[in-house]
């Protein structure tokens, strides 16, 4: 194999003084945080679509970004040597996993029999370069979005034939998966939305939504997949409202059609923030619903309303992100995915590296924070004293389901002034703001 990245040496942890822009600050995979190394706690992965088939386009401008297997004239050539440049780039980064769609990996050919054909030559070509390589598959997933058949949708189209489709291209990228011990399969729903409800019937499509999974459940347990089946919430983008709109909506709609003990949720930090949550607020939301699966690590701009998917680089949004993984007890087998791309001016390869070394280094900055965070008890401990009431007298019989309204009405009326204590919201954010700076 030929190497891509020339001039990139493998990456080495340098240490917080460090001023080569190719060296961990921050991340040093071996380095133990309580029972866990780094590496660990904090499961990296590359994304095979933005990091190897990003080209920077946007809608007013072409492509900005070439990269060597560009080159290659033949779709499959060009699938063969992208997939070489990641794992050269996998090796050099020392990332454990990465994650593909099926369609970032390998061509479509001119019919579905073809296009899996392609498929099947290169996963056997992936698993030839997974035996000499440190690398495994957090995630498979199939992508029922970007070609024109799914125009309407995939499993929530009105036409039944692409709903056909989508199950087949699901039932192989889940064989795929299967075939390179993928830990997890991802659900995003690309298009499954709506433009408008003139047009739609909403019902159907959800109700067809469920039938897709559940299907999806049956298959997994056929094959004998035991990874873990997630769903990723996003608000809008590509369709005006997506069904899968946040964590809360997800759970309600796996709830309705008992599906919630096969699905957890992969959380994306710029879905989040789309949705109008915070990051901390959709990780917080899933795991106090068991649903906490994986993540998708990266950020949008707070002044653009799309999905940016920039690398992640907010210290305080990494720091309260580990927080509540740590509280979670880790990610289990999910990971954090560099769902990011760089920006369209950063069209080098040197790029690619010096943008991943940026987001691990955050998010182990990240680690170190939020696990002196958690060892203090400083935010637990605040939070315990204001809910104290609810430990003992009328809180307590409120919590044990021993009241009703009549006993209430009794007691508050003959309550003197309620007293009510200071949130104290400033005093802890700079308790955050400390360790932070500690890390
Ligand atoms: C799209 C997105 C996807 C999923 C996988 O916004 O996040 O890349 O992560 O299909
Ligand atoms: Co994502």
């Amino acid at each position: 194999m030929q190497e891509v990245f020339k001039g990139i040496p493998v990456i080495h942890y340098e240490g917080r003084t460090s001023q080569n822009p190719l060296a961990f600050k921050y991340y040093n995979p071996d380095e133990k945080i309580g029972e866990k190394t780094m590496r660990e706690h904090l499961r990296f992965s590359v994304a095979v679509w933005h990091t190897f088939t990003g080209k920077g386009v946007d809608p007013f401008g072409s492509a900005s970004i070439r990269r060597a297997w560009d080159n290659y004239p033949q779709p499959m050539d060009q699938a063969k040597a992208r997939i070489e440049a990641a794992f050269e780039f996998f090796a050099k980064l020392g990332v454990p996993y990465f994650c593909f769609h099926d369609r970032d990996i390998a061509p479509e050919g001119s019919t579905l029999a073809e296009t899996n054909k392609n498929l099947e030559a290169i996963t056997d070509y992936i698993k030839e370069l997974m035996q000499g390589a440190n690398v495994k598959l957090l995630w498979g997933t199939a992508n029922l979005f970007g070609h024109p058949r799914f125009v309407h949708g995939a499993a929530t189209a009105p036409n039944a034939d692409v709903f056909a489709y989508a199950a087949a291209q699901v039932k192989k990228a889940m064989e795929v998966t299967l075939a390179l011990d993928g830990e997890n399969y991802v659900f995003w729903g690309g298009r499954e939305g709506y433009e408008t409800l003139l047009n739609t019937d909403m019902e159907l499509e959800q109700d067809n939504l469920a039938r897709f999974f559940h299907m999806a459940v049956d298959y997994a347990k056929e094959i004998g997949f035991s990874g873990q089946l997630l769903i990723e919430p996003k608000p809008k983008e590509p369709t005006k409202h997506q069904y899968d709109f946040d964590v809360a909506s997800v759970l309600a709609f796996l709830r309705k059609y008992g599906l919630d003990k096969d699905f957890k949720v992969n959380i994306e930090a710029n879905h989040a923030t789309l949705a109008g949550h915070t990051f901390q607020h959709e990780l917080h939301y899933a795991r106090i619903n068991g649903v906490l699966g994986s993540v998708d690590a990266n950020q949008g701009d707070e002044l653009l309303g799309w999905d940016t998917d920039q690398f992640p680089t907010n210290l305080y949004s990494t720091t309260l992100a580990m927080y509540e993984i740590l509280k979670n007890g880790g990610l289990h087998k999910g990971g954090l995915n560099f769902d990011a791309k760089v920006r369209r001016g950063s069209f080098t390869d040197r790029d690619l590296f010096e943008a991943h070394i940026a987001g691990m280094d955050a998010f182990a900055v990240g680690l170190k924070a939020a696990y002196k965070l958690l060892e203090s008890g400083a935010l637990e401990k605040a939070v315990e004293a204001r809910y104290a009431s609810y430990k003992q007298g009328i809180g307590q019989k409120i919590r044990a389901g021993k009241t009703g309204f009549k006993e209430l009405e009794e007691y508050a009326l003959t309550e003197g002034a309620i007293e009510n204590e200071s949130g104290r919201q400033e005093r802890l954010e700079s308790i955050v703001n400390q360790y932070i700076l500690q890390a």
